[in-house]
């Protein structure tokens, strides 16, 4: 299979510091969409997710539960697998920087930069942020109101001072610059480039890359006081996954470099600057791109802890189902905005959006055809130029989509999706099918013919946002699950005249305001 047939696509590993909530929900929705639709799209998809395991924070949040912290992170990581699991996301590889397989694959790297002379042994004395597992410069502080300082997000910084191991990032500067000039799409989207940049004009210093003053992570090979600082750690998973430290073949020839590293705008840096130094200094390709999205507010606040507000996947699928949730996420923002959670809009989408538009295009047509054509595909009787208006574009859409996939613009993806299904709607309306039952049945049929067969269409393009729901429309249209890639969007695999159909059924709820979530008629 040629190389541009291979997508690899990972998602941040969670810290198993908390219980995962939708800002983490998000970021993999994202990496499922577009994990499935070019499965759909005929690509072999490597989709990696897993958690971060190691560093002060997790070893802190372990101890402040009281619990072992290898129990502690067993039992987290289980929640993001859980999460995972409900939000029907098809990862391939769930892992976690515990495992064996990542410890060698951490030491490895570790050795190889230190053989090309990048790592050497000193002292760090300087500002961290345990909330960030970050070091922050003086210049980058701000005073907080209890006296605190405080990093650019707002973590609480302390003084550390420990012997230390430092990765020649000073170095790498003019080369990362100079890649991001060859690479134009590397960093995404284009208006986070920036601040990258600026970063790195400011000046790169040399980076600490152990620590000794407590134990939960990866020994540094060869020097046992020292664990590896946890994002040399954590970023190495991208390349655990795919089988390093081996090199030559298997999967890591097959699918690294990464095409994907979906990731919050906090991380860019970590993502955008480090990693490909790290990989560069080791003599290893750097991923072909890395976007970073948006940060979710509820309902306008910030979501945290504190504040109560966080925002639980799992009670959002129980109330609305899990396709109006993964519909809404992927339709509020344009993706790499910064979005508000609001009920109140999301019970808005799913009415008018998903019930409505769609929904109710779907049942009207699929009942008429099951009441006035023998509950079987309509037989037609020669298409006319506006039938052709509104059959043509569907099978055109493909093209336009898959850009809008490359770029990670789920947004007008389903925008487009839903001027077909606009259209389509407009058509009915104009063509009346149930005034021609009487007049003229065979135009009926036509019409009735062209509007399941786009059913069809936007039914199989849709299957990347919301995979059950399109699953039970294409059911009700007899399509076989093998027949539902997006090889069989052309009209060559059109609806067959004369296939029995069974007896249609509505696929979205429609909701009550008031309640903020009661099921309405469907
Ligand atoms: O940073 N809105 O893990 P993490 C949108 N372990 N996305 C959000 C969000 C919000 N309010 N809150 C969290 C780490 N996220 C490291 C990553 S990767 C080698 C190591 C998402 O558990 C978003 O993707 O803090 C963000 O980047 C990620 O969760 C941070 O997860």
């Amino acid at each position: 299979m040629a190389r541009s047939k291979r997508y690899y696509v990972t998602t941040p590993i969670y810290y198993v510091n908390d219980a995962p909530h939708i800002g983490h929900a998000y970021t993999s929705l994202a990496c499922d969409v577009l994990a499935r639709f070019k499965r759909l799209d005929g690509f072999d998809v490597k989709f990696l997710t897993g958690t971060d395991e190691h560093g002060q924070k997790v070893e802190k949040s372990a101890q402040a539960a009281g619990v072992d912290t290898q129990v502690f992170t067993d039992r987290v990581s289980r929640n993001f697998r859980d999460l995972a699991q409900a939000m029907g996301f098809t990862h391939d590889d769930f892992i976690r920087t515990t495992e064996e397989r990542h410890k060698r694959a951490c030491q490895d790297l570790w050795r190889r930069l230190m053989d090309r002379g990048q790592l050497y042994l000193g002292a760090y004395s300087g500002w961290y942020a345990v909330r960030d597992e970050a070091f922050y410069g003086e210049g980058e502080l701000t005073d907080g109101p209890d006296g605190k300082k405080n990093a650019p997000s707002g973590a609480e910084v302390e003084w550390v001072e420990e012997p230390s191991y430092f990765f020649k990032l000073s170095e790498w500067g003019d080369r990362l610059l100079k890649f991001y000039d060859d690479n134009p799409d590397f960093i995404a989207p284009r208006s986070r480039r920036n601040e990258v940049t600026s970063f790195i004009k400011g000046g790169l210093e040399d980076l600490s890359v152990s620590r000794t003053t407590f134990k939960w992570g990866v020994p540094v090979p060869g020097d046992d006081d020292h664990i590896m600082y946890v994002w040399l750690d954590a970023l190495t998973n991208y390349i655990t996954a795919v089988g390093y430290p081996e090199t030559d073949g298997g999967e890591y020839a097959t699918y690294w470099p990464a095409d994907l590293h979906m990731v919050g705008k906090d991380i860019l840096r970590f993502h955008a600057v480090y990693w490909p130094a790290f990989l560069m200094a080791a003599g290893l390709e750097p991923p072909k791109r890395v976007f970073a999205h948006g940060w979710w507010t509820n309902e306008g606040d910030k979501i945290s802890k504190s504040l109560g507000n966080v925002i639980d996947p799992l009670e959002l699928i129980e109330t609305y189902g899990l396709d109006p949730v993964r519909y809404f996420l992927m339709r509020e923002v344009p993706f790499g905005n910064d979005g508000d959670f609001s009920r109140r809009a999301m019970i808005n989408r799913m009415n008018s959006e998903l019930a409505n538009d769609f929904g109710n295009l779907a049942q009207r047509v699929l009942s008429m055809v099951n009441k006035n054509c023998g509950a079987a595909v309509p037989m037609h009787a020669g298409f006319m130029e506006f039938d052709y208006v509104i059959l043509n574009p569907a099978q055109d859409l493909i093209s336009t989509l898959r850009e809008y996939m490359d770029r990670q613009e789920f947004n007008q993806y389903l925008e487009t999706v839903w001027s077909v299904i606009r259209a389509a709607n407009g058509y009915v309306d104009r063509q009346a099918p149930w005034k021609l039952k009487k007049d003229d049945p065979e135009r009926m049929g036509t019409v009735l013919y062209v509007l399941t067969e786009m059913i069809r269409q936007i039914a199989l393009l849709l299957q990347p946002f919301m995979p059950d729901s399109m699953d039970r429309m294409l059911e009700q249209l007899a399509i076989s699950p093998e027949h539902r890639t997006f090889a069989f969007l052309g009209p060559d695999h059109a609806l067959v005249p004369g296939t029995a159909l069974p007896k249609p059924e509505g696929v979205f709820p429609r909701f009550v305001e008031e309640d903020g979530g009661g099921k309405g008629g469907g």
